[in-house]
């Protein structure tokens, strides 16, 4: 491990500004740390492990009991969920993706003084078992004041694939119970605590209970009130049809090993998302990109 640390430090490591650390049991991890902010990500599943805007408490949330082991996903941070969202029969939930190790394609430090990370995956004889075909997924990550996750889509075979994606982004909130999402009014959503009953939002969203729903057809910028923690976080999205929104409350959070009792009070999902109806189809040669860009207010 420490020989594959070297090398990648020695490859792609910024002075100063990135470097790769054991994450535990020998993990990479890129620690960002630039006057703007700093973040940590985990080259197992592309996934952003924390964000922290100069001066503000942590934007991102992980779970005091989350497992840091080869092949399984972190609780918290931004699982990057593909080529499907959600469960689908005798497959990993969520995709294979957000296990699996990625590539170091390339690291910079841009005009504004923003650190940008690429990683990114290929399909082989393993993942064409899971999903028959081939592809190239990449994760642009870029910390600064604000932070970006572009996640890139390319069909390099030669008949259409379909998919559904999500950045599963956990935010940390002082207390989930004085919390509001805005941006859904009046949005449809399919309601997973109701049989996947088809419901209407009505004003923004509140927490009392178990929440796990897909709002649907919405392409609108969302903003997180957290009235507790007395800030407002904003959640804006390129090429995404849904959010999802998801808290597992107290009972729901005791079925999470890898969470510890009483935190869903200081999580909430907000998910850059096309899931449920919201499919992509893209053709042999095409891309699509998933982004969202998370900022406080
Ligand atoms: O996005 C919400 C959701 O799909 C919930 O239904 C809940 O199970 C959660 O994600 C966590 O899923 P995971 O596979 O990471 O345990």
């Amino acid at each position: 491990m420490t020989h594959a640390l070297d090398t990648l430090n020695q490859q792609h490591s910024l002075p100063a500004v990135l470097e790769f650390m054991d994450g535990g049991a020998g993990l990479p991890v890129a620690h960002i740390h630039t006057p703007q902010a700093s973040a940590r990500v985990a080259l197992q599943g592309a996934q952003v492990l924390a964000w922290q805007p100069a001066g503000a408490v942590p934007v991102i949330w992980v779970s005091k009991a989350a497992v840091y082991e080869p092949g399984k996903g972190v609780r918290g941070g931004v699982p990057v969920c593909w080529p499907w969202f959600g469960a689908r029969d005798g497959l990993p939930a969520h995709g294979f993706v957000r296990t699996r190790m990625w590539q170091v394609r390339h690291t910079a430090q841009d005009s504004q003084g923003q650190v940008v990370l690429r990683l990114g995956l290929t399909d082989d004889a393993s993942t064409r078992a899971l999903w028959p075909h081939a592809f190239d997924l990449e994760l642009v990550v870029t910390v600064g004041r604000t932070l970006t996750m572009a996640l890139i889509t390319r069909n390099t075979g030669s008949t259409p694939l379909t998919l559904t994606d999500a950045l599963h982004t956990y935010f940390a909130v002082a207390d989930v119970a004085q919390t509001r999402v805005q941006g859904l009014e009046g949005c449809d959503y399919l309601d997973k605590v109701q049989h996947m009953a088809t419901c209407r939002q009505a004003g923004s969203v509140a927490f009392s209970t178990e929440t796990d729903r897909v709002y649907v057809n919405t392409t609108a910028t969302c903003v997180i009130d957290d009235t507790a923690g007395q800030r407002h976080i904003q959640i804006a999205k390129q090429g995404s049809a849904s959010t999802v929104v998801w808290n597992p409350w107290s009972e729901r959070e005791k079925a999470f090993a890898d969470m510890a009792a009483g935190e869903y009070r200081k999580m909430l999902c907000v998910e850059t998302c096309n899931a449920g109806p919201d499919q992509i189809t893209l053709a042999a040669g095409a891309t699509h990109s998933l982004v969202a860009e998370i900022s406080l207010l």
